[in-house]
């Protein structure tokens, strides 16, 4: 069964001031409410320092697992739209790339689906170099394999230079 794998992250207060930890948990509750879309699983909370190195403080990360009910698809951009309606919901303002953010949802792949345009490019194009999102990755789908690289996320991790992530 397809799974569409979402990456989740924060790392600023939202405009309450609930904390990145708290902002991300509430994320995923609504990810349970997407329509057609159950949270399978979700991974480990890890803290990790921000890629590249910016002097911002560091991020909450996780990998939530959405399973679909049987017989319909995952349309992705409709997905990318409906994660964009959550984090704005939540206080995220876009301003410049890797900006601090109070909530990010990635889509970082569809099951095994390439696609390399419009949006959302998936695998998520940068998901095979960072330990954030292949660390909890690897326990919430460590059967999948990237479709390009065809390495699973344990196997991707295990190629990269050490990056400063723990869990929470
Ligand atoms: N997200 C980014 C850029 N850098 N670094 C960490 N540690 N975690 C993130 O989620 C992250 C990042 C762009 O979305
Ligand atoms: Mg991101
Ligand atoms: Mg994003």
């Amino acid at each position: 069964m397809t799974m569409a794998l979402i990456g989740v992250g924060a790392n600023i207060p939202g405009p309450d001031g609930r904390s990145p930890l708290e902002t991300c948990r509430q994320a995923v509750a609504r990810l349970d409410l997407l329509p057609g879309l159950r949270v399978a699983a979700v991974s480990r909370w890890f803290l990790t320092a921000p890629i590249p190195p910016s002097g911002q403080p560091d991020y909450v990360n996780a990998v939530a697992a959405l399973r679909h009910q049987p017989g319909q698809a995952i349309d992705p951009a409709d997905l990318l739209a409906r994660l964009m309606r959550i984090e704005a919901a939540f206080g995220r303002q876009r301003s410049v790339a890797n900006a601090a953010r109070t909530l990010d949802l990635d889509i970082i792949a569809i099951g095994g689906l390439v696609r390399s345009g419009p949006d959302p490019i998936l695998p998520h194009p940068r998901a095979h170099e960072r330990a954030f999102v292949l660390a909890p990755l690897a326990e919430v789908a460590p059967d999948w394999r990237h479709p390009v690289l065809g390495r699973t996320a344990a196997e991707l991790l295990a190629d990269l230079p050490a990056q400063a992530i723990r869990t929470l």
